[in-house]
C-alpha cells in the first residue's frame, strides 16, 4: 500500500462501495463537494451542504435522523474531515461506530487525533484544504448508485415526525430565504432545528456547538452586523431568558432578526430526562414545579420590538420581530440515542437502534444489504 496518506486514501476510495464522507466546522472552505461522496454533517457544519445535493446523506446526533446512523453502520469507508467525532456524533458505544468501515480522520491538531475514542485505522494530520486539494487529483468514476439509493430508501422509509416543534420549525425552514443567516440556541431549538432544516444553498447556520449555553441566541445580533442579512433566530422561552435584556440591543440597532421563541412553558429537555431517568420527580422544569416566566409579549412591548404569532407574517414583518410559538408541554425529540434500564442499571442501545425503537426485523431488514 502507498505511504502517502492522501494516496492511501484515494485507494481506499476506489475499494469502497459504501463510503461516507464526514464533515465539520474544520472542512469549511475546502472543495469537499468535488469528490464526490456521500456526505455527513456535524452540527457545526450544518451549513457547509445543501439539503437537496444529491450527495447528502443527514446529521447524526444524539438526537438524529436515523438514516445517518444506518449509514454510519453499514458503511465500508468513513472518511472524516475537520470534525472532532464528539460524543453526540459517535455516541456512548464509540468503539462500535462504523462497525463495518475503515476509518480515515484529517485533522490539523494531533491531540484531535489521539484522543481516546473511536478506532481509527489511519490518521492524517494535514489542512482540511490541502488534503481535499490532493485528494480530488484521484478520480474514483463511481456514482455509488447503489448506495445512494438504498439510503434514499432508508429515507422514505423513516421520515421525521411532523407535528408539534417539528411542524413549526418545518415551516419556518421552508419560509426562509436562500440569503438568510440562522443563529440556533441550544435545548429543543438545536435538535428539532438540526434534524428538520433544509439547508438552501447561501444560507448560512450558525449555532451553539459542544458547550451548548442556554442564551446563545444574542449570536443572532453579531450575524446581523456582520452580515448585514436578514437573521432568522430561533431559541426557546429558557435559552431566552437567559440574555432578554439583548432584545435593547436588537431594538436599538434596529436590526433585521426575527426571533421565533418556541415556548413549550418551561424547560422540555429537563423536563423529559426527569421524566424517563428521574420517576417522573419533575424540579424547576416548569411553573408547577417552582419555574416563573414572564409574558412575552408585555415583554416585547417593554422593548419596543413587533410581537407576532404567525410564522408568514413575522417572516414579512419589517425589521426585529418577537414571534412567539406554542409547543407542547410533553414533546419527544426523536430518533434518539438512548440507554434502556436493565439489571437494575441503564445500557446504551447500539449506534443504529434509535428511539423510538422499530424492533430487531426491521433493523436486520434495513441493515442486511
Ligand atoms: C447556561 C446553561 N444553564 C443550564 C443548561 C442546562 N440546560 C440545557 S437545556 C435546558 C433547558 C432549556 O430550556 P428552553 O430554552 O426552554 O428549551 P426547551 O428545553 O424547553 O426546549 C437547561 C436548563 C445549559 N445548557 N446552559
Amino acid at each position: 500500500m502507498a505511504r502517502d496518506p492522501v494516496r492511501r486514501t484515494a485507494d481506499l476510495i476506489k475499494k469502497s462501495n459504501r463510503p461516507i464522507l464526514i464533515v465539520g466546522n474544520g472542512a469549511r472552505g475546502s472543495d469537499f463537494k468535488s469528490l464526490k461522496l456521500p456526505t455527513i454533517t456535524t452540527r457545526l457544519g450544518i451549513d457547509l451542504i445543501e439539503s437537496d445535493n444529491p450527495y447528502f446523506i443527514g446529521r447524526p446526533g444524539l438526537v438524529s435522523d436515523r438514516i445517518s446512523h444506518f449509514a454510519v453502520q453499514t458503511a465500508d469507508l468513513i472518511l472524516t474531515v475537520g470534525a472532532r467525532l464528539d460524543t453526540g456524533m459517535v455516541g456512548y458505544t464509540f468503539s462500535d461506530w462504523g462497525r463495518k468501515a475503515k476509518k480515515i480522520v484529517v485533522d490539523i491538531d494531533k491531540e484531535e487525533l489521539n484522543k481516546p475514542g473511536i478506532n481509527i485505522d489511519l490518521k492524517v494530520r494535514m489542512d482540511a484544504k490541502m488534503f481535499i486539494d490532493k485528494l480530488k487529483k484521484y478520480e474514483h468514476n463511481k456514482d455509488y448508485k447503489d448506495w445512494l439509493s438504498l439510503i434514499a430508501r432508508w429515507k422514505k422509509k423513516y421520515p421525521l415526525q411532523q407535528t408539534g416543534s417539528y411542524g413549526q420549525i418545518k415551516k419556518i425552514s421552508d419560509l426562509a430565504e436562500k440569503e438568510d443567516v440562522i443563529v440556533v440556541d441550544t435545548s429543543s431549538s438545536f435538535h428539532v432545528v438540526a434534524q428538520v432544516w433544509q439547508i438552501k444553498k447561501g444560507q448560512i447556520y450558525i449555532t451553539t456547538g459542544g458547550i451548548s449555553t442556554m442564551g446563545y441566541w444574542p449570536a443572532a445580533i453579531g450575524a446581523s452586523l456582520a452580515s448585514e442579512r436578514r437573521v432568522i433566530c430561533i431559541t426557546g422561552d429558557g435559552c431566552f431568558q437567559m440574555n432578554i435584556q439583548e432584545l435593547a440591543t436588537v431594538v436599538k440597532h434596529k436590526l433585521d432578526i426575527k426571533i421565533f421563541l418556541l415556548n413549550n412553558s418551561g424547560y422540555l429537555l429537563i423536563r423529559n430526562t426527569q421524566k424517563t431517568h428521574c420517576g417522573n420527580r419533575l424540579v424547576g422544569e416548569g411553573a408547577g414545579s417552582g419555574l416563573g416566566f414572564p409574558n412575552f409579549k408585555k415583554v416585547a412591548e417593554a422593548y419596543g420590538i413587533s410581537y407576532s404569532n404567525n410564522i408568514a407574517d413575522s417572516l414579512k414583518m419589517k425589521g426585529a420581530v418577537l414571534c412567539e410559538i406554542k409547543t407542547p408541554y410533553w414533546e419527544k425529540l426523536e430518533p434518539r440515542i438512548t440507554s434502556v434500564r436493565k439489571a437494575g442499571g441503564f445500557i446504551n442501545s447500539p449506534y443504529e437502534d434509535l428511539a423510538p425503537f422499530i424492533g430487531e426485523d426491521n433493523l436486520k431488514a434495513a441493515l442486511s444489504l
